[in-house]
C-alpha cells in the first residue's frame, strides 16, 4: 500500500507540460523543473487572487522568457487533453495577468485542483465577459501552444452551453 502510494506520487511529478508553436525554445517541464524557478517568478497561494482556487504558481512572463515567443506570436491557446477542453486568448492581454499552478505544499496539484497543471489568469471576468474570463482558467493543462492567429477554443458560447459543462463536472 505504502509502496503503491509512493509510485503514484511519483508519476505524477513526472508529467510534463508541453510550450511549442511560434517560439524560438519549445520545453516540456515537469515539477521538479517549475520548483526550480527562481524567487521572484514563483507565486505563492493562488487564493490571493481567485478565491476558491488553491496552490502555488509560477508566473507566464517567466514561462515565456524560457520559450521566448516569435515577434508573429499573438496569441496563446491552453490545452487540456484530458477532457479535450481548449482556450485561445491574445498573448498581449494575458502576458501579465497569467498564472501556472503546479503545486500545494510540496505537492503536485491534485486533479481535483484542476492539475497537475492549471492556468490561472490573476484578475478573470465573470463567465463569457471577455475574453480573460474564468472559463479561460483552463485545468489539466498539457500544452500551451503560441501562433499568429487564434487557435482552437471550445469555451461554451451560450448560457445554456456553460450550464451543461458545469453539470458534468
Ligand atoms: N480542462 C478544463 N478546464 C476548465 C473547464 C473545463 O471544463 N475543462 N471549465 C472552465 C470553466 S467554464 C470555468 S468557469 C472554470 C471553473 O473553475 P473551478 O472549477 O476552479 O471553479 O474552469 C475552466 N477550466
Ligand atoms: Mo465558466
Amino acid at each position: 500500500m505504502r509502496e503503491a502510494l509512493r509510485i503514484s506520487k511519483n508519476e505524477k511529478k513526472d508529467v510534463k507540460l508541453t510550450i511549442d508553436g511560434l517560439v524560438q525554445h519549445p520545453v516540456s517541464l515537469g515539477y521538479d523543473e517549475l520548483s526550480q524557478f527562481s524567487e521572484p517568478d514563483q507565486v505563492e497561494d493562488v487564493s490571493r487572487f481567485a478565491g476558491k482556487k488553491q496552490g502555488d504558481a509560477v508566473t507566464l512572463e517567466s514561462l515565456l522568457r524560457l520559450v521566448d515567443p516569435l515577434p508573429e506570436a499573438n496569441y496563446l491557446t491552453l490545452h487540456a487533453g484530458k477532457d479535450d477542453f481548449h482556450v485561445s486568448i491574445p498573448l498581449a492581454a494575458v502576458r501579465s495577468e497569467g498564472l501556472l499552478v503546479y503545486k500545494i505544499g510540496d505537492q503536485p496539484l491534485g486533479v481535483n485542483q484542476g492539475g497537475p497543471f492549471r492556468f490561472l489568469i490573476k484578475d478573470f471576468a465573470a463567465c463569457h465577459s471577455a475574453e480573460l474570463d474564468d472559463c479561460a482558467n483552463v485545468k489539466y493543462l498539457d500544452r500551451m501552444e503560441l501562433s499568429q492567429r487564434k487557435g482552437l477554443d471550445t469555451r461554451p458560447t451560450t448560457d445554456e452551453e456553460h450550464e451543461a459543462l458545469h453539470k458534468g463536472e
